[in-house]
């Protein structure tokens, strides 16, 4: 069997509960319905591949899928489609399952504004709701319109993804719940979270043990899971009551190694992965290897997995298909920065603006850090939006700094210096006069982000321009997990910081990240100097800076590449060369 597309088991899943959704609204026999659900259901909580299994021929030996479910399949990974859902979907709109999504709104409801009012997609759906057209429809009314609208206005806002420092949070209170079960060997994250992906969608926790049924079994009926969307011995996925959703995976602690590489991914990484052992002639699982005489060698850990195929190990965050597994076979795996190579602080705000406490505090929070060097850059006045300093504000916090100099002496190095808007008209907030009488000048945008592509650009490589900046903080001014940035043309910026030697901020916050870090590898790779800025109002903001080192590794960079490693020395000089220190 010739497999063209590379379907996951999710993505499978996925296709059968959208059948089944729409049969349940072309309210069809429920038995049929029920047949397609179990299916997705057993494909959620499959250890191993479908795809292999179906190469392998042995679909129907999964509970849950018989002959028609496995022929469905087959043809999803041969011909990438799936004749039945096509005819399906010309008979009841597929948009209708977006209605779906609002709570109070089943299949039963959708069919009826289709059928009634021709309502097909969520926008005229919520027309309709505006206009009161729903009220007079049968087991409808006032209150349950407004309600429709109220469900409507929540979908837009809630994301289906996590921040990191929500998934890290919850996923090290699920961990100690795991680690806490009879035969739990070992637990460990896994999937994008381990990778620190910038968002993550589910979580995917990764177990040892030899007795897997009775834990499955706690962990959905645990007292937070809402729903559960699949249960098996070696794989459940559940969606807790506040709609985050988990994904725990089982394997004796001899397969513990392929399980943890297989659940990491990413997905693009292990296909390679897979390719790599095939042309070894085996076949890569999450239990281990198998030769062609069908011999499995278990993987009980991931140094000796990566080894068994001849290559380094993997740090997780590389594991994105970027050209990590051609390195660790060559051994040209980059020395990733570590959390332990920071040693200062560029970019925090005091009372000065709208941080919460004094300089001091804040140079004292740097020396708790072990850090030699800390910038204070309060906000600009801009717009009035925060407290930001008047120019005038900025001579007589010089005076404040000095003094704080005084008192810590030789033990950390104070830089004072700003954070300057970028105004919308592409002029900096502090005219040239002040600007040269700081030590280190910071640039970002904050308003009117939405402007086109041609005239936000120009606004950022005006500022680049100005000698006396040192530095773009967040250059997109994206919002985690969803609201997008500023439409850079990145293809200006690059040049422009590499001829000013502005350094490009990877902001630390995991509400930020920003620049990514496909941007950030690229701008390194240019010789673009990069700092990891906590952009701290606080003492405990500091402790972001794990965030921002996760987006230099994902940007393979090493300690040399980011400022914030330096010696003092360096850091100076740098600062010289750039003409305002
Ligand atoms: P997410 O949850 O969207 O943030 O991203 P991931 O990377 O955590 O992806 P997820 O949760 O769908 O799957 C977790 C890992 O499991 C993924 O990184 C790779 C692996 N994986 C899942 N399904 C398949 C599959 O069908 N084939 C292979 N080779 N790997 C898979
Ligand atoms: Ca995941
Ligand atoms: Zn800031």
């Amino acid at each position: 069997m010739e497999v063209k597309k590379h379907w996951t088991n999710t993505e499978l899943a996925d296709v059968f509960e959208r059948i089944a959704n729409l049969m349940k609204i072309q309210d069809e026999m429920v038995f049929k319905i029920r047949a397609y659900e179990r299916a997705a259901e057993s494909l959620r909580a499959l250890g191993e591949d479908a795809s292999v299994l179906a190469q392998r021929g042995e679909l129907t030996q999964v509970p849950g899928i018989g002959k028609a479910i496995a022929e469905k399949i087959e043809e999803l990974l041969t011909t990438g489609k799936l004749g039945f859902l096509e005819r399906l979907e010309q008979e009841v709109p597929p948009t209708l399952l977006d209605l779906l999504r609002i709570p109070g709104v089943g299949p039963r409801k959708a069919a009826l504004f289709w059928k009634t009012l021709h309502i097909t997609t969520l926008v005229e759906l919520e027309k309709a709701a505006r206009e009161g057209r729903l009220r007079s429809l049968p087991g409808m009314g006032e209150k349950s319109e407004k309600a429709i609208l109220d469900g409507i206005a929540a979908l837009a806002e809630r994301s289906q993804r996590m921040t990191l420092v929500r998934a890290w949070s919850l996923a090290h209170r699920w961990l100690e719940w795991l680690r806490a079960q009879p035969g739990v060997e070992r637990a460990e994250p896994a999937g994008s979270l381990r990778r620190w992906k910038d968002t993550v969608g589910d979580l995917d926790l990764v177990i040892a043990t030899r007795d897997s049924v009775p834990l499955m079994e706690a962990f959905v009926h645990h007292p937070e899971v809402k729903r559960v969307l699949g249960q098996g011995e070696n794989k459940s996925s559940v969606e807790l009551l506040d709609g985050a959703r988990i994904q725990v995976w089982t394997q004796p602690p001899e397969s513990f190694g392929a399980l943890w590489m297989y659940a990491t991914g990413s997905k693009d990484h292990n296909v390679r992965m897979r390719e790599l052992a095939q042309r070894q002639g085996l076949s890569l699982s999450e239990r281990g290897l198998t030769d062609e005489e069908g011999n499995l060698r278990r993987i009980a850990s991931e140094e000796e997995g990566y080894a068994m195929l001849g290559l380094a190990w993997i740090p997780p965050e590389l594991r994105e298909d970027r050209g990590e597994v051609d390195a660790a076979r060559e051994g040209r795996l980059p020395r990733l920065i570590e959390l332990q190579d920071i040693r200062m602080e560029l970019h925090t705000h005091s009372t000065w603006s709208d941080g919460a406490v004094s300089i001091e505090e804040m140079v004292r929070a740097a020396l708790a850090r072990g850090y030699h060097a800390i910038a204070i850059t309060d906000h600009s006045s801009y717009m009035g939006i925060v407290r930001g300093m008047k120019p005038e504000d900025v001579l007589r916090q010089r005076e404040e700094v000095e003094a704080v100099r005084h008192k810590f002496g030789e033990q950390i190095l104070i830089l004072h210096g700003a954070e300057v808007d970028i105004r919308a008209d592409g002029t900096l907030d502090y005219p040239d006069e002040v600007l040269e009488q700081l030590d280190i000048v910071i640039a970002s945008l904050h308003a009117s982000l939405r402007q086109p592509r041609e005239q936000i650009t120009a606004r950022v490589l005006n500022a680049l321009r100005n000698p006396h900046v040192d530095i773009l903080a967040h250059p997109t001014g994206r919002l985690l997990p969803d609201r997008a940035g500023a439409d850079l043309d990145w293809g200006q910026i690059y040049p422009a910081l590499q001829t000013s030697g502005v350094a490009l901020e990877i902001n630390a916050s995991p509400y930020r990240l920003d620049a990514d870090d496909v941007h950030v590898r690229h701008a390194a790779s240019l010789g673009i100097p990069i700092v990891i800025n906590t952009d701290a109002h606080a003492p405990v903001g500091m402790d972001e800076m794990v965030f921002g080192v996760s987006v230099a590794r994902r940007a393979w960079l090493t300690a040399p590449q980011v400022v914030n490693t330096w010696t003092r020395e360096a850091l100076l000089e740098w600062l010289k060369r750039r003409g305002s220190a």
